[in-house]
């Protein structure tokens, strides 16, 4: 198939996603052409059959906010047409969703369709959808999609709700992990880097926005170093970031963390971790934790979102609710403390990871909802 991918390149789970599907697919035979503002940040090599098409926006001096959803329809269009594109698929709704959708009414007025595919991946939905300048044109543009999938069945429900559309037919897939990359394996380089002293590596990835509660996560790491010579890894930065730095440094752990700043590539990192923190006020899956998960790295959280559906409570990892900071440090402790229980809540990580969400079971899941929504295109036209 030739397949548009429409997503942010930027840090963050939703391009990283959709670039890994685009990765995937090309593998696979299919013709893949992203379309978006810059190079998606997980594209750092060539690969057969997989296409980047910048999308521009001029500046002029009107333009106080550049109209980057009108530049990306006009790109998606002009891609279409050049490559004979039979899908397009939107990765978060916004502005995605609602630039595909102006983009296949210009092709329509050509004769062409181009049934598009919108994958929600949680606060274009939770947050930023809900949000009263959003909400209509999220609503229609979902709507109005040929074929919509969530990476959660809490997104699904939480889609529902917000939208007030209960029946609207959401397909679930579910976010996934290539486990020949994440894979557990400590570089002993890498490990005297992080930790010198042999202590346990605790390790945090995210954009540090509100929503990842980054200061749970070094309330948590100060109650564990309470107890254990422990070391903090943050990778990532965002708007939070300063704030932590100064709340590190109030709680009197600063020395032991260490910032890393956006790195392309984790796996080797995330590899050294003892243990993954989560505290999210809301995940709407937590692809990060899956990747932790994978590579043999238990994962602790917050339960009564879709996080619950990638890590299992008391067996890969532990769930509590949003802000007991507290619980969180005492099952750190207890896990990092118990050599025998950490290595089976380690395995168990592993053999979830790669028996529920590995890349060969996952994708052609997306493959198959291709072809579904490109066979009810062609009932419909008759
Ligand atoms: O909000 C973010 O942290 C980034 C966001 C994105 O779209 O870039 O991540 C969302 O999509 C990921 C991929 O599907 C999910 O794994 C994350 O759980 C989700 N983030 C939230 O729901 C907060």
């Amino acid at each position: 198939m030739r397949i548009g991918i429409a997503c942010y390149p930027t840090y963050g789970g939703s391009g990283a996603l959709a670039t890994e599907l685009g990765i995937e697919l090309a593998a696979r035979g299919h013709e893949i052409h992203f379309i978006t503002y810059a190079q998606p940040f997980r594209l750092t090599s060539f690969h057969e059959g997989l296409f980047f098409h910048e999308v521009e926006v001029p500046h002029y001096p009107l333009f106080e906010y550049p109209p980057y959803s009108l530049a990306l329809s006009v790109q998606m269009h002009e891609v279409a047409r050049k490559h004979d594109l039979e899908i397009m698929h939107a990765h978060y709704a916004i502005p995605h969703a609602e630039a595909a959708w102006v983009a296949k009414q210009m092709l329509l007025r050509e004769g062409r369709d181009l049934p598009v595919v919108t994958t929600l991946h949680g606060t274009d939905i939770t947050l930023v959808g809900q949000d009263p300048s959003f909400w209509s044109i999220t609503k229609f543009s979902v709507e109005q999609s040929d074929g919509i999938t969530a990476v959660s069945n809490y997104l699904k429900e939480e889609t529902h709700k917000a939208f007030v559309c209960g029946d609207l037919d959401i397909r679930v897939v579910p976010n996934f992990v290539d486990p020949e990359i994440y894979k557990p394996g400590r570089d002993d380089c890498h490990l005297r880097a992080l930790a010198p002293h042999g202590e346990k590596i605790v390790m945090h990835i995210s954009n540090f926005r509100k929503v990842k509660r980054v200061d749970d996560v070094v309330r948590i790491f100060a109650g564990i170093c309470r107890e254990i010579a422990a070391r903090l890894v943050f990778i990532g930065d965002g708007p939070e970031r300063a704030a932590v730095t100064e709340l590190a440094e109030t709680l009197g752990v600063l020395e032991h963390v260490v910032f890393l700043g956006k790195l392309e590539s984790v796996a080797e990192l995330l590899a050294c971790a003892d243990l993954f923190l989560l505290p999210s006020e809301q995940e709407s899956f937590g692809l990060v934790a899956l990747e932790a998960l994978a590579s043999g790295v238990p994962v602790i959280g917050t339960g009564g979102s879709g996080l619950a559906e990638v890590v299992d409570d008391g067996i890969t990892g532990f769930l509590h609710p949003v802000g007991a900071v507290d619980d969180m440090a005492a099952s750190a402790i207890r896990l990092l403390n118990d050599a025998a229980m950490w290595k089976r809540f380690s395995a168990e990580a592993r053999d979830a990871a790669v028996s529920r969400f590995s890349a060969d079971l996952i994708v052609p899941m997306y493959e198959q909802f291709y072809r579904e929504v490109l066979a009810a295109g062609r009932e419909a036209r008759g």
